[in-house]
């Protein structure tokens, strides 16, 4: 991990429009804010998507059209704290279907906390967890025997940009038998004063999440960015239906960072591009999916019609 971290840094900061990519917000300290921002007030996708999870079980259940008798994988890819998660593995257990919950995540830590929580509320879950980075986790996943129920929630996929986002659903589609189901979690396009806010909190949770971006750097690449010399400016831009986070240069500065042997130099608001976080509507679900033989087969959207989960189904042709 550390060679790739180092080479991407590298990239980012030396490209004419510098960017980070956000798959590397995810340390230990990350996680946590992250956990802390999934619990915002703000941060409306997970009471969202939390109420698909908790109201609509059993729709969410009918739509996989899961065969009872038969054993299956339940992989769920970014798997996070698992709280919406977990709604769906009590109600399926109820219900006497048989599955093993097999959690993926970038983070170690991350599938450590989530292990324990379900060690210790859903004993008889069987499970395992896997780490890695999703891309490189489904040329594994295609070998398993079992029929397969994929999750990938809350808009993970957002934070890809829509020509790796296709990339990644032809992937997933290859590493699926027909029949085999996703479940897409998908935020959804709508205005600008309840999304900014979302990216933007009052407690500057957001900021301290990219900034620790740079702290990263400082950590485990020997950098020595000021932290006070940067400040965090998230947009949304409604029609384009992107919110994105950048981290602004407040000053020109150079920043060494000791294991590239490298100086880089940052103009006063010269910007870090640290993030994407598409939003949806069903035409550019229906685009990212096209190129894959994932098709919709079904969507359930939360009370506030802010969130959507889409049911995808591997076909034939
Ligand atoms: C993980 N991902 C879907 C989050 C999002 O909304 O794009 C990450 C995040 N970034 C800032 N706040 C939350």
């Amino acid at each position: 991990m550390n060679a790739t971290f180092k080479n991407d840094v590298d990239l980012g900061l030396s490209a004419p429009t510098k960017y980070l990519p956000s798959k590397y917000f995810y340390d230990k300290k990350g996680d946590a804010l992250f956990v802390e921002i999934m619990n915002m007030p703000e941060y409306y996708l997970t009471d969202a998507e939390h109420d698909i999870f908790k109201n609509q079980t059993l729709n969410l259940i009918s739509a996989l059209k899961i065969n009872k008798t038969i054993n299956f994988d339940l992989i769920e890819l970014g798997a996070g704290d698992g709280i919406k998660t977990k709604e769906l593995l009590k109600t399926l257990k109820q219900l006497g279907f048989k599955f093993t919950f097999i959690p993926v995540d970038i983070s170690q830590n991350a599938l450590n906390n989530l292990e324990k929580t379900i060690k210790k509320e859903l004993p008889y879950i069987s499970m395992n967890t896997k780490q890695g980075d999703y891309f490189n986790v489904l040329e594994d996943i295609k070998w398993f025997q079992k029929p397969k129920v994929i999750l990938f929630l809350g808009s993970n996929i957002g934070n890809l940009k829509d020509g790796k986002a296709k990339e990644f659903i032809h992937k997933l589609s290859l590493a699926l038998n027909v029949n085999d189901k996703v479940i897409l979690g998908a935020d959804l396009i709508k205005p600008k004063s309840i999304v900014l806010p979302a990216y933007n909190d009052s407690k500057g949770i957001t900021k301290r999440f990219n900034i620790n971006l740079l702290e990263r750097i400082n950590r485990e690449l020997n950098a020595n960015f000021d932290l006070n010399n940067f400040k965090h400016q998230p947009e949304y831009n409604e029609k384009e239906g992107i919110a994105k986070s950048f981290l602004v240069s407040t000053k020109k500065q150079n920043v060494e960072i000791g294991a590239l042997n490298k100086t880089f130099t940052f103009y006063k608001n010269e910007r870090i591009h640290t993030e994407n976080s598409r939003k949806y509507n069903d035409t550019i679900i229906e685009d990212i999916t096209k190129v894959s033989k994932l098709k919709i087969i079904d969507k359930l959207t939360d009370s506030k019609n802010y969130f959507a989960d889409y049911i995808l189904e591997k076909t034939a042709e």
